[in-house]
């Protein structure tokens, strides 16, 4: 890759080894910096000569140490994978570098009223590579669904450099085993995403952003049940609390959006080809209070309050952050119970609940017991499990909660993804120990 593409320098790699939450860390052999798909091939084929760990990363925005290295691994950084490559504008589909960020994407597109109807708070960082390999969510996926729905193809090199190449983009492709889609969601431990096949969408020209203030989160139910019924423009309907609002005031220096307190708020996004702003005045009656705005920067000051959020939480110290989903009318009865969970095990602490209403997708974050106290953790996870609902709704299962996986996978389930694992990377170099938890010495 050249040289100057190894860094081996202690100082630079560390900035490679930090992840957002300030909760995972290491200290890398090397980051190495590969610029096309031959190159990530011969850097895995060293690596697996050399018997040394290997981990992927694009973005590194990440949330559960699924892209973090641990003291000696190698990072492949896929950043420099920039390639765009023309717009088949029969089919709406693009091929594109692992290393594109989101944002760029959306920028290449713009000029074309085309988009991945995929977005989330970190488009600036996160790249279409790791997001195909987490199988990322965002606001948008209750309407258009996740990553894993607007992949139509990838380029994967294995473990040991083999690279199979499946970018024609063929929605009707049933000839045996679809081998690189078990790639999504994967997290870097079966092989090294190194381009992209997107299916596209269309973006629709008129926009409207409405912020609304309800009592409880009951009555945001029926919001989402009206939306359903009446707003064939939604795209997006995420929801926050007051204690999470006011921090976010706070940190990002806001206003408060109304004149009073509310208990729960939600934002609602809307597009359609005529103005959408007219069909969200069936929420009036139902919402205690609602601003609606329809130009990008008005909109983008609403969303604040909720995208803020996050940044808001990690600087406020190392969050026990557990994004979980539970099946959305039972959403009331788990923030009932969690809350009474968390006073019982942590009386001092601070709960900030924030997610995706349309999909029942709550990133609980608990700030103030240290970050081996992991009671408050197992609690929510087994009040979600408990619920029928996943311990991973969109983060994945990195090394934050590789201990729990046995809580959402049978034995059987289990043993076929060790199975998987051995077939793609017989030699356990990629991505080790994330995802799959240590077997049972019993
Ligand atoms: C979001 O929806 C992201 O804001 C981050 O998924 C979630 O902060 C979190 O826990
Ligand atoms: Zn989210």
């Amino acid at each position: 890759v050249g040289a100057d593409q190894v860094v081996t320098d202690a100082a630079v790699a560390a900035s490679f080894a930090h992840d957002l939450t300030g909760r995972f860390s290491g200290r890398p052999l090397l980051v190495v910096r590969p610029a096309h798909t031959g190159e990530v091939s011969a850097v895995l084929r060293s690596c697996a000569r050399a018997a040394v760990a290997v981990i992927p990363q694009g973005g590194h925005s990440g949330m559960a140490g699924g892209g973090t290295p641990r003291d000696g691994e190698v990072v492949l950084s896929l950043r420099r994978l920039q390639g765009i490559e023309p717009l088949d504008q029969t089919a709406q589909q693009i091929t594109v570098g692992a290393g594109v960020t989101l944002e760029a994407l959306q920028e290449h597109l713009r000029p074309f009223a085309l988009a991945l109807p995929v977005d989330h708070g970190a488009r600036s960082a996160a790249t279409i590579g790791g997001m195909a390999a987490t199988n990322a969510g965002g606001a948008l996926a209750f309407r258009h669904g996740m990553m894993r729905a607007h992949v139509r193809g990838l380029e994967v090199v294995l473990a040991d450099g083999r690279v199979i190449s499946r970018l024609s983009g063929l929605l009707k492709d049933n000839s045996g085993y679809d081998l690189t889609s078990l790639l999504i969601g994967s997290e870097g431990t079966l092989g090294v995403i190194t381009r992209v096949r997107l299916g596209l969408e269309r973006l629709l020209p008129r926009r409207a952003t409405a912020l609304l203030a309800l009592p409880d989160i009951g009555q945001a139910l029926e919001v989402l049940r009206l939306a359903h019924e009446s707003v064939p423009s939604l795209q997006a309907i995420d929801f926050f609390e007051l204690r999470g609002l006011r921090r976010v005031c706070a940190h990002l220096n806001l206003p408060a959006p109304f004149r009073r307190d509310h208990e729960v708020y939600l934002i609602v996004d809307c597009a359609a080809r005529s103005d959408p702003s007219e069909e969200l005045e069936v929420f009036v009656g139902v919402v205690e209070d609602a601003l609606v705005a329809t130009d990008l920067a008005s909109r983008r000051r609403l969303w604040l309050y909720r995208d803020g959020q996050n940044e808001t939480v990690n600087a406020l110290g190392v969050p026990h952050k557990l994004d979980v989903a539970v099946p959305v009318s039972l959403l009331p009865r788990f923030l009932g119970e969690l809350r009474v969970r968390v006073a019982e095990i942590a009386p001092a602490a601070e709960l900030i609940v924030y997610g995706h209403l349309g999909d029942g997708n709550v990133h609980v974050n608990i700030l103030g017991p240290p970050v081996e106290d992991v009671r408050v953790d197992v609690a929510v996870l087994e009040l979600a499990t408990a619920l029928g609902g996943s311990i991973s709704a969109e983060h994945g299962i990195g090394l934050a909660k590789r201990g729990w996986l046995p809580l959402a996978r049978t034995e059987t389930e289990l043993a076929l993804m060790r199975a998987l694992k051995d077939a793609f990377d017989p030699a356990g170099l990629l991505n080790p120990d994330r995802i799959l938890p240590d077997l049972d010495p019993g």
